[in-house]
Order: C-alpha cells, then sequence, then structure tokens
C-alpha cells in the first residue's frame, strides 16, 4: 500500500472529492475530515498521525480476534493461491464452505445443522425473511407471511433488512417497506419499565405485546418473529431473563417460527458460541456475520434449524435466492481458521468465566458511580453505559445524543475507541481483552466521563 506517499490532509481531501461513506452526514464529514485508520495490531488501531487507540468496539462488533493474526492472512492466501473462487450453483461445491458448514453445525445448537451463507448481515437476514415465507409456501400456508419484529431493532441496511429493523429514521427514507412486517416495543427495562415493575414482570410485558401482535394479525397469518438476542446498534439492551424464554414459548404456542439475528451475538460475545445458548433457547434460524470470520473476509451465514431444512429438502423445488459469492471458498476458508483460534485460545470460556464478570465488576464499581451515568449494563463482553443529565429523573441532555458524542470524543483523544448511540456509549471489545486491558479502559472511559462533565457543566 503506497498511502504512505499521502498526507493525511491529502488523504481526506480525496476522500472528499470520492468516496460516501457508509451512515454518514456527508456535508459534516467533510467539514471535519475523517479520522484514517492505517494499522491495527492485538487489541489496539493506529491512526495515521501514530495515535494507539484501544478498540473498544472490535471494529464494529467484529473483530472478535484481535488484531494481527498472521494464521488468517495466510489461510486466505493459501486459498487463493489454490482456488480464489468458483460457485456453489449448478450442483457444483467447494471444499472451504462443505467443512465450515460441518464446523457450524457442530458449534450451534442441536436441532441446527444446514447453513446458507452470504457476504453481510444484511444479505442473510434477506435469505432468512425469503427461507421463513418459502418454508411456509411448501407447508401449504403461503398466507402465513407476517414477520414480526421491534422497535430500535437493527437487522442490516438493505430494503428487507431495513424493513425488518425498526428504525425509524431508516424508515422514513426507505419509500416504501417490505410487506407485512411489524413491529412491536423492544425489552429495555430502563426506560420502558413502569413505576415499581420487576425486570422479570417487564420482561414478560415486553413478551405479551409481540403475544398480542399476534393475536391481532391472526397465528394463521404470522410467519416468525425476529430480535437480536441482545440489540446491539439500538445500543446494547439486555432484556430480562424472563424475555427470550416466554417469547419461544408464545412463537411454539402460536406455531410462529423464532428466527434470532446473531450477527453481534454469535461466535463468543455472550460467553457462549451463540447468545441462543445463552438464553437457553432453540430458534428455527440464526442469522450471523462478523464475529464468523473476525472482520478478515466479508461472510455471513445463516444457521438453519431442522425443521426448516427438512422441509426445504423432503418438499424439495428450487428455492431461487443466492448470491455469487454465497460459500466464498476464501472467506470460508479464513472463518475455518478463525473458529479453530476461538477455541484453541478458549476465548469463549474465558469470557464467560473471567473477563466477562470482570468488565461488569469494571462497569458497576469504576463507572456507574459517575454522575453522569445513568445506569451500566453488559452480558459477556458487550456492554453499555447510559448518559444522564439527571441520575434520580434519568432526564436526558438535550439535544437527544450530543452529550453521548462529548464523552465518547474525549474518550477517542484518552486513545479508547468507543461508540456512541443516542444516548448510550456502547462497548464491544475483542474477546481476547484480558483484565489489564479492562483496567486500562476503565481508567480512559472514566477519564472521559470527568472531562465530559466539566464540559457539560459550562455549557450550564
Ligand atoms: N444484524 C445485526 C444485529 C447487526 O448488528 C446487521 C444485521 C447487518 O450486517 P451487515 O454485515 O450487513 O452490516 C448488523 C450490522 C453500529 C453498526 O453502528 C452496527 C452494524 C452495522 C453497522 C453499524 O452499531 N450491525
Amino acid at each position: 500500500m503506497t498511502y504512505q506517499n499521502f498526507s493525511l490532509s491529502q488523504l481526506q481531501a480525496i476522500d472528499s472529492a470520492h468516496y460516501l461513506h457508509p451512515f454518514t452526514d456527508h456535508k459534516d464529514l467533510r467539514a471535519s475530515g475523517a479520522r484514517m485508520i492505517v494499522r491495527a495490531d492485538g487489541p489496539f488501531i493506529y491512526d495515521s498521525e501514530g495515535h494507539a487507540l484501544l478498540d473498544g468496539m472490535a471494529g464494529l462488533w467484529c473483530v472478535n480476534v484481535g488484531y494481527g493474526r498472521n494464521e488468517l492472512a495466510e489461510a486466505a492466501y493459501e486459498q487463493m493461491k489454490e482456488l480464489p473462487y468458483y460457485n456453489s450453483f449448478f450442483r457444483c461445491a467447494t471444499p472451504t464452505p462443505v467443512l465450515l458448514s460441518k464446523k457450524l453445525a457442530e458449534i450451534a445448537p442441536n436441532h441446527i445443522n444446514q447453513v446458507f451463507y452470504g457476504s453481510s448481515g444484511s444479505e442473510s437476514n434477506d435469505t432468512a425473511l425469503r427461507l421463513v415465507r418459502h418454508y411456509w409456501a411448501l407447508e401449504g400456508k403461503p398466507e402465513k407471511n407476517i414477520i414480526i419484529s421491534r422497535n430500535m431493532a437493527y437487522h442490516g441496511s438493505t430494503v428487507a433488512a431495513t424493513s425488518l429493523g425498526g428504525m425509524s429514521g431508516m424508515h422514513e427514507q426507505l419509500g416504501g417497506a417490505v410487506p407485512n412486517i411489524k413491529h412491536v416495543m423492544m425489552p429495555y427495562a430502563y426506560e420502558l419499565a413502569l413505576p415499581g415493575e420487576s425486570d422479570h414482570d417487564f420482561g414478560l410485558r415486553a413478551a405479551k405485546a409481540v403475544e398480542d401482535a399476534i393475536l391481532e394479525a391472526g397465528a394463521e397469518n404470522v410467519a416468525a418473529f425476529i430480535g437480536e438476542p441482545i440489540m446491539g446498534a439500538g445500543g446494547v439492551k439486555i432484556p430480562p431473563a424472563s424475555y427470550w424464554p416466554e417469547i419461544q414459548r408464545i412463537c411454539r404456542k402460536h406455531d410462529v417460527l423464532l428466527m434470532l439475528d446473531e450477527v453481534i451475538t454469535g461466535y463468543g460475545r455472550t460467553g457462549e458460541w451463540f447468545a441462543a445458548q445463552s438464553m437457553g433457547i432453540e430458534p428455527d434460524t440464526i442469522t450471523t456475520a462478523k464475529a464468523l470470520t473476525s472482520g478478515y473476509q466479508p461472510l455471513s451465514a445463516l444457521l438453519v434449524g431442522d425443521r426448516i431444512s427438512k422441509t426445504l429438502v423432503e418438499k424439495g423445488g428450487e428455492f431461487y435466492h443466492g448470491y455469487t459469492y454465497s460459500g466464498h471458498p476464501v472467506a470460508c476458508a479464513v472463518a475455518l481458521k478463525n473458529l479453530e483460534i476461538i477455541e484453541n485460545e478458549g476465548l469463549i470460556e474465558r469470557v464467560k468465566n473471567d473477563t466477562g464478570p470482570y468488565f461488569a465488576k469494571m462497569l458497576k464499581e469504576r463507572i456507574s458511580g459517575h454522575p453522569l451515568v445513568g445506569e451500566v449494563r453488559s452480558f459477556g463482553l458487550m456492554g453499555a453505559i447510559e448518559i444522564v443529565k439527571d441520575k434520580a429523573t434519568r432526564e436526558r441532555f438535550q439535544p437527544e445524543g450530543s452529550a453521548a458524542v462529548a464523552v465518547r470524543d474525549h474518550a477517542i483523544a484518552q486513545g479508547m475507541m468507543m461508540r456512541a448511540t443516542g444516548d448510550s456509549m456502547i462497548l464491544s471489545p475483542p474477546l481476547i481483552w484480558t483484565r489489564e486491558t479492562i483496567d486500562m479502559a476503565g481508567d480512559r472511559i472514566a477519564k472521559a466521563l470527568d472531562l465530559a462533565l466539566a464540559d457539560l457543566s459550562k455549557a450550564k
């Protein structure tokens, strides 16, 4: 790469002239210029000016094994030399997706044994939507095609994934969503629980919103419910323990399929291979992407439960769906090696028994008492810090999200890369973080909160 021949301002000028970034206010970015991240190693990313940042977001919730893994580069290199590409259409296959599918069937919940590949979480959610509707058509019930989702859900950015998601701003720009998708309340107690309502009762009430939607539409018209086990982009919203088992009970009662979107939670983040295992539920589909390759290659896998795959195979007939890069041999080779690393290094057990609990303790002991912090929450190695103006009344700063952005900017200046979404500060570190890394993050976040508090107090 020859970027070293360019200064930061030159790169920024070229960036502004030619590059339309994702989820970006293009006018705003052109005023500020982009930060150039030029290399990374272990838990750190480095910008063009030589600043080292502790990456609290594992890239974008994906680099679970951390940066600088030569084995992954070598797996890609070897596969590219051997066979860079061939498709899996027209009765062909290549070995790496075949072997990866076997591995995924081994680590997935027992009733899940088949895999459909894409290159992104959005694509795999499109697949999931098409597949559950196709399933009911094959079962002779094509009218059973409504899908129930939640407000604030994020399922990706294609038209179908945006329609499945519950982000109102995204819907406004869509100019017409995929029909027959309904949204109900999210299970976020801090904002939505009634005064005096226990977490347990709130979880049951949030699940009942799903049942109410099923009954309103008529169960005979409802194909599936889709949800992230823990909402990620919506702000690491962790449902009460009562929620998911109740959702599963409701889905079974009304013969509605259960679709989990584990694009963020999959591959170890919650302390199990999949959050389905953490929550003790048996979904019919699990959408995965991101950490499947730790972000070293674009790859997604829709894990398909036996109920659906049995019908698909037994009834036959072509499923008119797939992508050029479904089962890409290089991406699958990298995924196989990545899963091997996660396994060999015991990263998931570490999250469950050591770093996950230590991370929760750090947030509670070092962050939750801060005057700007309304709530801290975490599950495994994903967490959030809720920024408020008033701890007691939970009043927010105005405009919404501005205080979290102030904290984020200070955090970055302290060498801590983290993300603000609404009034939540988000953390989703690589699973290689140790207790020492967690302590380092705690120091930097605490400092950023103090500096933001000083700014916000001055502004009052
Ligand atoms: N489902 C979930 C739960 C996700 O978090 C997708 C699907 C879509 O995946 P692709 O690979 O198509 O992006 C995601 C992606 C953020 C942020 O700001 C989160 C995602 C993507 C971009 C930004 O937190 N998640």
